[in-house]
């Protein structure tokens, strides 16, 4: 737009012209006319052209300038670049009366006051720094570097935020405290025996992985890989909080909070890790609602995916936490990942995507769920090895004990966390179940009902401490078993329970061994010294629960509670609780390690039998395999992401 820049606005009149002041009358009355016509048009222009002006130059308010001394004349104004807002020789209009000119004038005073109040601040400064040392320069300048460190590492290395969701509803955890008394004392018994192994651990082995009750120092198994992950901490919080041990939980929470750190290299068990930290955290966060057991779980969770690099996708059994390196177990048939161990990720990865909104975890489990579905089995059964290169299968063994068991718990477990919608899951453990109850389980020449070893063809007549697990999943999966063969899987759930108690029943300790055999006359004894051992397993007692609150037979309170004795008696020292050797020897060694297991489930699942069914209630809460509870997701219509249909 150019703008008259010559013409004054004000100020000067334009001299006018009267009618008498020509010298010749017409012709000047002529010309006299066509002037004033061209003067008005002049001036209609003129005043067009200022009106269109003031329209289109900048807000005055916001280029507030100091350096004009004739606001009310439009003088011509070079801006400068800076401010960027106009070219060269435009004009700035300041002032529109006196109103606005006193008002200009008051508020460029005090701008002037507060520059000049800035530049005396300025100097006070730089002649209090001028008097300073060189040595206090530095170390000011060094503490300002420092905080802008900290305050970049905060921005960095702070937790992100997850998404926010529904708490999934709970019922709230009651104290659970039994009507009966002698329930009560034994309870009570229980909560010792857990302060007990805890204060110990917190004593001796604080931070490590595990304890050596006898050597009293910390301990570690390669499923932990080089690493001091606090894994009885991690275990064993979920039973402290549902016993009520709060000042205990607290001291855990503390640690974890802060020294808890996966960024370590370390060859860990996938499996392990989840089932023990991933379970463990999430069960922690779900009772106490503490955010930073949800992080912790997440950033593990994060550590494991790199284990999902293979082939087929079927992870690895071990990831290095820090490079992201998998491979697996050197022992497995053919380089083979375990049924057991990538068959036992669903529950906690399932929470995992309804919890952060990512949906990998949940993309990762149903993968590994869809690429079984494929492959043909044989006899209906699944083999305890697949290669996740080649995604064959591994040696033709199936067992529901050690390599096989939890990959049939956690389909049921999927089904029953899915507040039943996840039929699928279902279908899967259902058809499973009846290709093992065909070919695995069989009745002892004694009478006894025991879940032997599938091997290439072969029955193996002998059934592991952790097989008996299953009577507990028996009684679990029967409401909703397919036929109405409800009553069927509760009797056989309590055939199982009746079996691994005669496991116990037939040692010297009262204690169950490693594996029994049903052979040569052997009823539910083990046989090679390999198999004496009992390393404060908890399957047995976890059977034991389920009955219980399936039945409410009170034998399962008995037996629970001769076990509870016997642990108290045999395994217990001054430094925790210990594993023995032989429970065939009534002078048994101990092994020296305090499994965090033992603190996870074995007490969790005592403590429940002489609790009322109102603490955690199975509408409500579902255990994974290492005893954490994990809530129902009543997802109703949420969808969790991955798990849209694919669009076409
Ligand atoms: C636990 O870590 C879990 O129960 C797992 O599923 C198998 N066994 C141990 C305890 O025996």
């Amino acid at each position: 737009m150019t703008t008259p820049a010559l013409l004054p606005l004000s100020g000067r009149r334009i001299p006018t012209l009267s009618p008498g002041a020509s010298s010749f009358p017409h012709h000047r009355a002529t010309l006299r006319l066509s002037e004033k016509f061209i003067l008005l048009l002049i001036l209609s222009a003129f005043i067009t052209l200022c009106f269109g002006a003031f329209f289109f130059l900048p807000d005055n308010s916001k280029h507030k300038r100091f350096d004009l001394g004739l606001e009310d004349v439009l003088i011509p104004h070079i801006d400068s670049p800076k401010e960027g807002k106009h070219a060269s020789g435009q004009v700035v209009i300041h002032g529109q009366g006196g109103h606005d000119e006193h008002r200009h004038r008051e508020e460029e005073e005090s701008l002037r006051d507060k520059i000049r109040a800035d530049h005396e601040r300025a100097l006070q400064e730089a002649k209090e720094k001028l008097r300073k040392s060189r040595e206090e320069l530095q170390a000011e300048i060094q503490t300002e570097k420092n905080k802008v460190m900290e305050d970049l590492k905060k921005k960095d290395a702070g937790p992100k935020p997850l998404p926010p969701v529904p708490m999934p509803k709970v019922v709230s955890v009651s104290d659970g405290e039994p009507p009966e008394p002698d329930a009560k004392e034994k309870r009570d018994k229980i909560r010792e025996m857990m302060k007990h192994a805890w204060d110990s651990y917190r004593q001796y082995g604080w931070g490590h992985n595990e304890l050596k009750p006898l050597a009293k120092k910390g301990h570690s198994t390669n499923i932990f890989g080089n690493s001091q992950l606090g894994a009885t901490i991690v275990d064993a919080l979920d039973t402290l909080y549902i016993m009520g041990l709060h000042e205990e939980f607290k001291d855990g929470q503390e640690w974890i909070d802060q020294n808890l750190d996966f960024g370590v290299n370390a060859e860990v068990s996938v499996f392990e890790v989840n089932i023990r930290f991933i379970g463990g955290l999430l069960a922690a966060y779900y009772l106490s609602g503490q955010e930073v057991f949800k992080l912790k779980a997440v950033q593990l969770a994060e550590k494991l995916l790199p284990a999902f690099n293979t082939p087929t996708g079927i992870p690895w059994a071990m990831v290095n936490l820090k490079s992201g390196v998998g491979r697996n177990w050197g022992w497995a048939s053919a380089g083979s990942s375990i049924l057991a161990e990538f068959g036992t990720l669903h529950m906690e990865f399932v929470h995992l995507t309804y919890l952060t909104g990512n949906p990998a975890y949940y993309q990762k489990v149903m993968h590994i769920r869809k690429l079984l579905a494929k492959m043909d089995r044989p006899n209906g059964l699944y083999p305890n090895y697949l290669n996740p290169r080649t995604g064959r299968w591994g040696q033709h063994h199936t067992s529901v004990g050690g390599l096989g068991d939890s990959f049939y718990e956690y389909l049921l477990k999927a089904w029953l966390m899915s507040d039943k919608t996840d039929t699928e899951a279902r279908k899967t453990y259902d058809d499973a179940i009846e290709a093992i109850e065909r070919h695995l389980i069989r009745k002892s020449n004694g009478g006894l009902t025991f879940i032997g070893e599938w091997k290439n063809g072969h029955l193996e007549r002998k059934m592991g401490h952790l097989a008996c697990f299953a009577g507990g999943m028996f009684a679990l999966g029967a409401d909703g078993s397919p036929d109405d063969k409800a009553g069927h899987y509760l009797q056989l759930g309590a055939e199982i329970a009746h079996t691994c108690h005669e496991s116990y029943d037939r040692t010297v300790l009262k204690l169950g061994p490693e594996a029994f055999k049903f052979d040569s006359g052997l009823e539910a004894v083990a046989v090679r010294q390999n198999e004496k051992y009992y390393i404060l397993r908890p399957e047995v007692i976890e059977t034991y629960w389920y009955m219980w609150r399936f039945t409410h037979d009170p034998k399962y309170r008995q037996w629970g509670w001769e076990a509870a004795q016997a642990i108290d008696k045999y395994c217990r020292v001054s430094g925790g609780f210990s594993g023995v050797k032989d429970v065939y020897s009534s002078n048994p060694t101990y092994d020296d390690v305090q499994q965090s297991f033992f603190l996870a489930e074995t007490l969790k699942y005592l403590y429940l039998l002489f609790s009322s069914d109102d603490l955690m209630p199975f509408e409500s809460w579902v255990f994974n395999t290492e005893a954490h509870p994990l809530p129902v997701l009543h997802l109703g219509n949420i969808t969790l992401p991955g798990s849209e249909p694919a669009q076409r």
